[in-house]
Order: C-alpha cells, then sequence, then structure tokens
C-alpha cells in the first residue's frame, strides 16, 4: 500500500517511526514542512526535514525530539566566544549536515534533490520530499510585533499569543518534484500528529498541493495533536483556542475541512466524537500518546486502518 504523509517536525516524526515500522519504506513519501526553515551563521537548517531524518534514521535525541544523539556543541562554544548568534542551538555533528546542504543549495541544486541524496546518506529507503523547493517562510503575527517562526518558537519560547500566521512566498511556491505524482499515486494520505498551523498548514498553503489533496480519490486521515484537548508539547492548544475559537477535536477538524476523511483522536477527546462526525469526518478514537515503539506502531496501524484500509 502507499501512503503519501504530510508531516511536520517532532510529533510527526514520531508518528512516522511507528509507520515504517509496519510498512516497507519504499511504500512510504513524506511532504515536509520547510516553513520553520532558516538561515544561520550562513547556513541553511530545514529543523522539520532534518527531524524526520534524523529520527527515521535512528541518528536523533530521542530525548529532545530534534538534533542528533550524542551530539557536542563545541562549534557552537566557538560562535558564542566571539559575540555570535546562538539562540539556535546548533550542535557539531548537526552542522556537518548543514554545512553538506548549504554548499549544495549554493551550487545551484534544489534542496528536493540535496534531501534525496542525504536521506540515502543516512540510510533511509523512503522517499523524503520538502513541500517545495521555493523559498516559503512562516512568519507568526503577535502583540509584540511580526516574527519568522523560529525566532517566535525559539528566542522568544512562543510566549507571544498568535494573533494571525503567514506563509510568505505561499503564492509563488510549486511543488517540489515528485509531490503532486504521490499524492496522485498514494493508495491513503496521511496526516501526523503535528501543529496544524505551523507545521501542516504550511504545507498546504502550497496551492497545487492543497488542490491535489482535495482532489483525492483515496482517503485522507489525520491524527490529532491534542490529548484531552492539550499538546503534548508545544503551542498547538494555545494557538487553536486563541485562532479557532477551541481545542476541542472538532475544532482540528475544522482545520482540515475537506481535506481529511477521518480523525484519530485520543480517547481522552471520545466526547468529542459526534462534533468531529457531524463536520463529515469519521472519528477514530484511541490512545494516541506515543511512549515507545509499541504505542507508536499501534498509533500507525490504527491511522492506517481508519478508513478501512487494508494492510
Ligand atoms: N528547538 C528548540 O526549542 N531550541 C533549539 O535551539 C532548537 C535547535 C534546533 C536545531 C536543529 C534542528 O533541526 C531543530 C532544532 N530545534 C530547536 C527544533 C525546532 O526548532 C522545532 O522543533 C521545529 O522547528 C518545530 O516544528
Amino acid at each position: 500500500m502507499k501512503v503519501t504523509v504530510l508531516s511536520g517536525g517532532v510529533g510527526g516524526a514520531r508518528f512516522l517511526r511507528g509507520l515504517i515500522d509496519v510498512l516497507p519504506q519504499t511504500d512510504v513519501t513524506i511532504v515536509g514542512n520547510v516553513g520553520d526553515d532558516l538561515e544561520l551563521l550562513g547556513l541553511h537548517v530545514s529543523p522539520d526535514i532534518d527531524t524526520v531524518l534524523y529520527t527515521l534514521s535512528g541518528a536523533g535525541d530521542a530525548e529532545r525530539g530534534w538534533g542528533r544523539a550524542d551530539e557536542s556543541w563545541r562549534a557552537l562554544d566557538t560562535v558564542a566566544q566571539l559575540g555570535g548568534d546562538t539562540w539556535f542551538l546548533l550542535g557539531d555533528r548537526d552542522i556537518g549536515l548543514h554545512l553538506f546542504r548549504t554548499e549544495a543549495l549554493r551550487s545551484g541544486q534544489p534542496l528536493s534533490a540535496v534531501m534525496a541524496r542525504i536521506a540515502r546518506g543516512f540510510g533511509l529507503e523512503l522517499t523524503l520530499l520538502p513541500a517545495t523547493d521555493d523559498t516559503l517562510r512562516t512568519w507568526v503575527d503577535t502583540p509584540a510585533g511580526s516574527f519568522p517562526f523560529q525566532q517566535w518558537f525559539v528566542a522568544r519560547r512562543f510566549e507571544d499569543e498568535v494573533d494571525g500566521i503567514r506563509y510568505v512566498g505561499a503564492a509563488e511556491a510549486r511543488p517540489a518534484p515528485g509531490v503532486i505524482a504521490a499524492i496522485e499515486a498514494a493508495d491513503l494520505l496521511l496526516i501526523t500528529p503535528s501543529n496544524p498551523y505551523v507545521s501542516i498548514e504550511p504545507i498546504l498553503a502550497v496551492e497545487e498541493i492543497r488542490t491535489a489533496v482535495l482532489a483525492r480519490t483515496v482517503p485522507c486521515v489525520a491524527v490529532s495533536p491534542l490529548i484531552g484537548g492539550k499538546a503534548v508539547k508545544g503551542p498547538a492548544d494555545r494557538m487553536l483556542r486563541r485562532l479557532a475559537g477551541g481545542t476541542t477535536a472538532a475544532h482540528v477538524a475544522r482545520c482540515y475541512t475537506g481535506l481529511i476523511d477521518a480523525l484519530v483522536l485520543d480517547e481522552a477527546d471520545a466526547d468529542d466524537a459526534p462534533a468531529v462526525a457531524a463536520l463529515g469526518v469519521t472519528p477514530v478514537v484511541t490512545r494516541t500518546l506515543m511512549r515507545d515503539p509499541e504505542t507508536r506502531r499501534a498509533l500507525a496501524e490504527t491511522a492506517l486502518g481508519a478508513t478501512g484500509s487494508v494492510l
């Protein structure tokens, strides 16, 4: 069964880890968020795609959820000694990847081609695609001003309330090669348990991607990132409350109007199931907290079976 997955960073990567336990990697295509990419110290950093890469290849730091395991920070120590920017933590091993990617991008290779080489280099057999090779950046509008995503998220610890979100460059962005074909060839589309606004929407902000998902002839299943109306990590619940008016599973489903056929939601939110169903979306209630390989795998299996698809 060919599966194409729209994914954010940490939560998305954990879910995908379960998915590749139950599906051959060669059947999986991941379309990753580039809205939170940044240029730092002259390097192109793609945090969400790298988080997926590291997590799925086993190179990631499981505790933090991002960056590499067995990391050291000596390069950044030098930057600090010289008074440079150290608000975004780049480890030495991570920097090696950024050096390789930045050089390839500067030589004119598109991000998708570079990421394909990197994924192979890390031993992955699945297809890991950025949503676009064009520059698309998420900006967050807050009462304290407008910030590029990582400035708000990391430097300001997502403390400012969010009044609005913009996906700068989305109007001109084209899908990366292979994205539309993967959506059209899939037997099932999945949306990972990620923040709808800053992880998934930057992918769907590329008009041709949204249109392809809207035009699907196969089921699309999303997994809610909330448990008991709360985000496991990060600002998804606060953003939903402020931007969507609430944190029920129905509020999550409404972020994906016309785009999903089923929503996997946690047992703690089971009371929301009728409201989800009323939106024409099949609610699938299960345990969604991914604590270990077994719970990750079970969630992946539930998502794969959500609309009656057979493994
Ligand atoms: N997240 C942090 O909270 N602080 C950091 O300093 C940080 C550095 C970092 C470096 C490389 C990388 O691939 C990810 C990194 N992240 C860091 C995670 C990242 O900012 C977010 O988790 C995602 O962008 C949100 O999806």
